[in-house]
C-alpha cells in the first residue's frame, strides 16, 4: 500500500489532465519571450491576482528571493516575521546573495505581525540606519499553523507600509488556500501587496513552479533578477501547461483539503499523547504537540512511517501534518487509527 504522506502538500503528484496538457504543450524559448504556453500562464496568473504582470519561477524560494532582490539593493532591508519562511527556510538567500538586511519582528500566533511592531521597525531617515524597502508578509502563514491573514489586516498593514514609503512583498505560497478559507476573491486579498509569490507545486499539485506577480515595471525588473540567479528557463511551457490546468481545475477543491485537515485535527485532539486545539486549524496545515512520555517524538515519527503514515517533526515535540490532493477522508481515518496504534505500542 502507498504511504499516507502528510509531510507536506509539496508531495502532490500532477493530475492526469496536467500530464496530458504537458505532453501537448506548445513551447518555445522563454528567455526570448517565445514560449506561448508560458506567456499564457503568466497572463492568466496576473489576471487572477489582479496585477499587471507575472513571472514564472522555479520555486517558491526563488520567487521570494527574486522579489526581495528586485526591491532591495545591497545593505537595504526588509521587515519580516520571526516565524516567516523567508527567514527560517530559505537558506538565508536574501542575506547571502543580496546583502539584504533582515529586520526581524515577532509574528503573532495567527501569523500576523502587530502593526505597532512594523511601525517601530521602520527607522527614521538617518545616515545611521539601513534603508528599509519592504515589509514581507506570509499568507497563509505556514509555521503559524497555516493561518490565513484576512483582507482587513492585509489592507491595514499595506496602508501602514505605503504611508511610510515601503513596499509590501507577500509570500503567498498558499494564497489560494487563504482565499478559499476566507471565501474572498484572491485579487482582493493581495490588493495591498506590491509583489506576490504563489506556488503551483503545493496544494495546486503541479510538479514544478511558482509565480511572482506585480506591476509591469516590477515584473520587468524581476525578469532580469531571475536571469541573474540562473532562473531563466527555456522550453518551460511543459511546466506552464500544468500550471494552467491548476489555475483552472485545482483551486476550488482546496476546500476539501481544509475539511480533511479539520477532521484530522478533531481526531488528533482525542488521542492521548497528542495535543491540539482543533479551532486553530483554518486551512490545510495541522500543527500539534507531542506529549506522550512512552517514546521520544522521533521514534514515534519513525514507527509511524514504518506503519505507512508520514508526518514531519518540526521542532521539539511539535509535529506537522498537511492535507492535499490525493488525501481522502478515508486516509484521514486510517492515519488517525495508525497514530493511536503506534502510540499504544500496538503497531
Ligand atoms: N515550504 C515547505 C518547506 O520548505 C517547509 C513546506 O513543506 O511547507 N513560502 C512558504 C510559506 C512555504 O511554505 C514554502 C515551502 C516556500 C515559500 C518555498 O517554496 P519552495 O519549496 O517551492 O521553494
Amino acid at each position: 500500500m502507498n504511504p499516507i504522506d502528510l509531510r507536506s502538500d509539496t508531495v502532490t503528484l500532477p493530475t492526469l489532465a496536467m500530464r496530458e496538457a504537458m505532453y501537448r504543450a506548445e513551447v518555445g524559448d522563454d528567455v526570448c519571450g517565445e514560449d506561448p504556453t508560458l506567456n499564457r500562464l503568466e497572463a492568466v496568473a496576473a489576471e487572477r491576482l489582479g496585477k499587471e504582470a507575472a513571472l514564472f519561477v522555479a520555486s517558491g524560494t526563488m520567487g521570494n528571493l527574486v522579489s526581495v532582490l528586485t526591491h532591495c539593493g545591497r545593505g537595504d532591508g526588509i521587515i519580516l516575521g520571526d516565524q516567516s519562511h523567508i527567514l527560517l527556510n530559505e537558506a538565508a538567500g536574501a542575506a547571502a546573495l543580496g546583502g539584504v538586511y533582515l529586520r526581524v519582528v515577532p509574528n503573532r500566533a495567527d501569523g500576523k505581525i502587530e502593526l505597532t511592531q512594523i511601525e517601530r521597525a521602520i527607522p527614521e531617515p538617518d545616515i545611521h540606519h539601513a534603508l528599509i524597502r519592504a515589509v514581507c508578509l506570509e499568507n497563509t502563514h505556514n509555521y503559524c499553523g497555516g493561518a490565513p491573514l484576512d483582507v482587513e489586516y492585509m489592507t491595514e498593514a499595506g496602508a501602514l507600509a505605503h504611508s511610510r514609503g515601503l513596499l509590501v512583498h507577500l509570500d503567498g505560497a498558499r494564497i489560494f488556500n487563504a482565499a478559499v478559507a476566507l471565501r474572498v476573491p484572491v485579487a482582493k486579498l493581495v490588493a495591498s501587496a506590491d509583489s506576490v509569490m504563489f506556488c503551483l507545486s503545493k496544494g495546486l499539485s503541479c510538479p514544478v513552479g511558482s509565480l511572482v506577480c506585480g506591476s509591469a515595471d516590477f515584473v520587468a525588473r524581476a525578469r532580469r533578477t531571475r536571469k541573474m540567479v540562473g532562473g531563466g528557463m527555456r522550453q518551460a511551457g511543459v511546466l506552464a501547461a500544468a500550471g494552467l490546468v491548476a489555475l483552472e481545475q485545482m483551486i476550488d477543491r482546496l476546500e476539501e483539503d481544509h475539511q480533511n485537515a479539520q477532521a484530522l485535527a478533531r481526531g488528533i485532539a482525542e488521542i492521548p499523547g497528542l495535543s491540539l486545539d482543533p479551532g486553530t486549524v483554518r486551512t490545510n496545515i495541522v500543527f500539534f504537540g507531542y506529549t506522550a512520555r512512552r517514546k521520544p517524538v522521533q521514534q514515534f515519527v519513525q514507527e509511524l512511517d514504518a506503519a505507512g503514515v508520514r508526518l514531519w517533526a518540526l521542532g521539539p515535540n511539535r509535529l506537522r501534518a498537511v492535507t492535499h490532493y490525493g488525501i481522502e477522508s478515508t486516509h484521514i481515518e486510517a492515519a488517525l487509527a495508525t497514530m493511536r496504534r503506534v502510540l499504544e505500542g500496538l503497531a
